[in-house]
């Protein structure tokens, strides 16, 4: 049952199911893999999903800083598309909960470099010297994630963590760890979700769809 799973994932997980944010089916990954299962951060596009995401995303961060101290990072980062509003939501969350990160900023880079205007590749705080927390939706082999990472190295920023919604639990076609915990290893940073595939195969109710799942993360 769902009772050994903290309040802010069972309600993440009701809610993503409710809303068919989570699926069910027969879709193939970036990575060119089949999965029963897809979760699409995109149809997080209500007040009632987004605080929820919001409380989610809080609850493992504030989980996870020194309560006592300054917050352990300047900027939290959302990579176009997905993590854009996810990066809006998060500081914006903090800052209302937790008078400590009041001040943290929050930015997002663009697809298409713009070359008049403001220019730059990166809208909102910049990153230039700062600790930056990365945001984002899904990580599956970690693709999108050496993209975010390569942004903010070349933008002169210092990553200080990950957290996605989402970790798949996936290992790599070369190894027995799993996409997130190469990250860590690689990053030597914190990198958290709040949901896993595991969290999902208790959370869902059909017993037929969590043998699927159950079978996929065997598989990967
Ligand atoms: P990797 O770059 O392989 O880690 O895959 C992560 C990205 O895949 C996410 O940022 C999504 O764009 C997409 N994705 C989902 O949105 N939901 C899923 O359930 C699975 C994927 C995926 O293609 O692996």
């Amino acid at each position: 049952s769902t009772q050994q799973l903290p309040r802010h994932k069972v309600e993440l997980i009701d809610l993503c199911i409710r809303s068919q944010i989570l699926k069910f089916g027969t879709f193939t990954l970036k990575s060119g893999r089949v999965s029963p299962y897809f979760f699409n951060a995109g149809l997080f596009n209500t007040a009632r999903s987004l605080t929820c995401l919001a409380e989610a995303f809080a609850q493992t961060l504030l989980g996870q800083q020194d309560a006592s101290a300054a917050p352990d990072f300047d900027v939290v980062f959302g990579p176009a598309y997905k993590g854009i509003p996810l990066a809006t939501l998060v500081c914006s969350r903090l800052g209302a909960l937790d008078d400590r990160f009041l001040d943290i900023g929050y930015s997002f880079n663009r697809k298409e470099k713009k070359d008049h205007g403001e220019g730059g590749g990166i809208v909102g705080y910049q990153l230039k010297g700062k600790r930056v927390l990365i945001v984002d939706d899904v990580i599956t082999a970690g693709t999108a994630m050496r993209e975010a990472t390569e942004i903010i190295k070349a933008e002169g920023g210092i990553l200080a963590g990950i957290v996605v919604c989402l970790d798949r639990q996936e290992r790599t076609t070369d190894g027995e760890n799993s996409a997130l915990e190469n990250c860590r290893a690689e990053y030597g940073v914190p990198v958290t979700a709040i949901i896993t595939l595991e969290d999902l195969i208790v959370g869902v109710p059909d017993e037929e769809l969590k043998e699927q799942m159950r079978a996929y993360g065997k598989r990967y």
